[in-house]
């Protein structure tokens, strides 16, 4: 029930890797001694040339620098994969489930080996250099893991751009960081629908030009158009290079990848993780956090687009020799008994989605659940956005039959790796908190003057040290790093986030306090899609905000202010609506257009958004101060026209 608490399971207990004792003494240690920790706890991945020194790193606002095991040099494919092959050559690393329920396959280590090094060679022979960025906007096949390996393992920094974005935005994230090398496939399939990849690509260069080489997978044998000299085919290509590519090798502190990702103004950040901290944390924490046991099956239903499918379907799991399992689809096709037909056909012993796939299945009725077995399922989790307990309650009863601990993962693109989280055997389960730190993450709640609040409390979310998967800066701009991150509570890493901590230090992640929205557990800026409607030529003027969706979480509520003599219709609103979709990408469409002859604003001219919150979540009664307004009449005629709920 709701407020309840749920405690280890006995059967969980027996083997977990830690218990309460266990994390206490550990976590102790992790924040009094971090480089005796971290420097105990870096050598789980291998390094080239050891590290001599631990922890290097500033949170002075003046001086943000970010630095661990800077002198260790290490390749992280190569801990992905060549360290495993003694041992496990023949192991499936990767088990592949397509869109449709009769295609699946198994890649061993072994063979990813192989796949791997082909693809780093033929990025080599077509002239991709240690450093270089390269682009992959791909669908969940196994080669867009080829792809990100492969740029390991020769030192290039991929640049995954999710495959439902649109060719301005996967233009503008090849303009940002300079790449001139994309990976794309000819097309996606989801859901049974295909996706235009090539299309999109080739209209994305044509806006943003200086793209060397596209190489091509084929995955749908779709009619696409390839331009000689730019165009390659992935499967002619690596018939042409060796099986054999040796690593490079990279200094701890070199970029393994780029990601974009939105905030709360302008266009989205690439966020910027280096080699050597990353896959430790990424690597722990998903030993830990998942209680990952050799041979076991796992599954994150994320796709590698986002920061969860870099940490937890690649980089975690493969750095533990781990079999991890890549889903092309989505959790309701054909039916919705989809994912848990595949725990069965694939015998998934954990089990890692978003709390918005739960609801969205939780809708469809409990017989797509219980003709499924899910017997191997033993630890389920959830990330993205905060699960609320109806949804806890539903995953816990319905999907794990109350056997399987539910790990409630807080952690962001910036900070690499989960940071506030239960451990399976150590931690009782509050249903909609995240619980605890993870080692060495030390969390803070500060009031708006940046004033730290002791026990229990609620208020502002900060780290007020750093852990070695921390990002360490934004493409091109350290500047923006230390503004977005470190400005506004001097001297710590503020997180966006608000939080409330309980009398037991439990810590419950209560949303964004800034200007962005979390829809289906994706991240996006207000600015960015309100850039976007005043792009079109009938909009003078819009602004966006979040409001309380059963499905998604929150939902996108647009106000717009039309065009002097436009006469505000539907059929313009669905026109609006696609235009946003086409430019950003469908997460971006808004659910509800309210067309808005003024919007409520300062003298100074501010939007004031906090008002336009409270229409779009229908609490009327709270709009608080109105008398600064410019004209304070727009209230009434936005209250009178708010939009329905879909
Ligand atoms: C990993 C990921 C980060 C934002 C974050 C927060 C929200 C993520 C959550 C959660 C409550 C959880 N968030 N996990 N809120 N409980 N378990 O999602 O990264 O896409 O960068 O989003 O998502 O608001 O600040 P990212």
């Amino acid at each position: 029930m709701i407020g309840d608490v749920y405690p280890v399971p006995a059967e969980i207990a027996e083997n977990a890797l830690l218990n309460n004792e266990q994390y206490l003494e550990m976590y102790k240690k992790s924040v009094e001694d971090p480089d005796g920790f971290w420097g105990e706890h870096g050598k789980r991945i291998d390094w080239i040339k050891p590290y001599s020194t631990v922890k290097n790193t500033s949170y002075d606002y003046h001086n943000v620098s970010i630095k661990w095991f800077e002198d260790g040099t290490l390749n992280v494919a190569a801990n992905c994969i060549d360290r495993h092959l003694a041992e496990r050559g023949d192991q499936p690393a990767i088990i592949w489930e397509g869109d449709e329920p009769d295609q699946s396959k198994t890649i061993t280590y072994k063979q990813l080996s192989e796949a791997v090094n082909r693809f780093a060679n033929m990025m080599l022979a077509n002239g991709v250099k240690k450093g270089d960025r390269v682009t992959v906007y791909m669908p969940m096949i196994p080669e867009a893991a080829y792809a990100m390996l492969a740029c390991a393992r020769i030192g290039a920094v991929h640049s995954v751009v999710f495959g439902g974005f649109s060719p301005d935005s996967l233009a503008g994230r090849i303009e940002d960081c300079e790449s001139r090398f994309v990976i794309t496939a000819d097309e996606g399939v989801r859901g049974g629908r295909t996706v235009p990849l090539k299309e999109n690509t080739d209209r994305a260069i044509e806006k943003c030009g200086n793209v060397d080489k596209v190489f091509v997978v084929k995955r749908t044998g779709g009619d696409i158009k390839m331009m000689e000299g730019r165009d390659l085919w992935y499967h002619e290509e690596i018939e042409k290079v060796s099986a054999e590519c040796a690593p490079a090798e990279m200094n701890a502190e070199d970029p393994l990848f780029i990601l974009y990702t939105s905030g709360s103004t302008g266009q989205p950040k690439g966020v910027m993780h280096t080699s050597g901290g990353y896959l430790v944390y990424a690597s722990m924490t998903h030993q830990y956090v998942f209680d990952y046991h050799p041979g076991e099956v796992y599954w994150c239903t994320a796709d590698v687009g986002w920061v969860t499918g870099h940490s937890y379907i690649l980089y975690g799991p493969l750095a533990n020799g781990a079999t991890t399992l890549m889903f092309e689809g989505v959790p309701t096709y054909p039916t919705p008994a989809r994912f848990w037909e595949v725990c069965d056909k694939h015998n998934v012993n954990i089990f890692y989605t978003a709390p918005t796939a739960i609801r969205a299945l939780m809708g469809a009725g409990n017989e797509h659940v219980t003709n499924t077995s899910r017997k191997s399922l033993r630890i389920l989790g959830s990330v993205g956005e905060p699960i609320n307990p109806e949804a806890w309650l539903w995953y816990h009863n319905i999907i794990g039959d109350q056997r399987c601990p539910i790990v409630d993962t807080w952690w962001q693109t910036e900070t690499g790796g989960i940071l506030i989280t239960p451990l399976p055997g150590a931690t009782d389960l509050k249903p909609g908190s995240a619980t605890r730190p993870f080692f060495g993450i030390q969390p803070a709640i500060v009031d708006a003057e940046g004033n730290f609040q002791e026990g229990a409390t609620e208020g502002n979310l900060v780290i007020t040290d750093s852990w070695p998967g921390q990002m360490r800066t934004v493409y091109g701009d350290h500047e923006r790093f230390i503004q977005t991150y470190f400005a506004t509570y001097k001297g710590m890493y503020f997180t966006g986030d608000g939080c409330r901590r309980d009398e037991d230090g439990y810590y419950w992640i209560t949303g964004r306090v800034d200007d962005v929205i979390n829809v289906s557990g994706h991240r996006m800026g207000t600015a960015e899609v309100e850039s976007s409607l005043v792009a079109h030529p009938d909009v003078s003027e819009a602004a966006v905000v979040g409001y309380p969706h059963d499905v998604k979480g929150q939902g996108i509520y647009a106000y717009v202010t039309l065009m002097e003599g436009l006469e505000p219709t539907e059929e313009l609103k669905k026109k609006l609506v696609h235009h946003v979709r086409a430019e950003i990408g469908p997460i971006a469409s808004p659910d509800l257009i309210q067309f808005a002859p003024g919007l409520p604003k300062t003298r100074s001219g501010k939007i004031m958004r906090r008002i336009l919150r409270k229409i779009a979540e229908d609490s009327f009664d709270n709009l608080g101060d109105t008398s600064t307004l410019a004209d304070p009449t727009v209230v009434g005629d936005l209250i009178d026209n708010r939009q329905n709920k879909v």
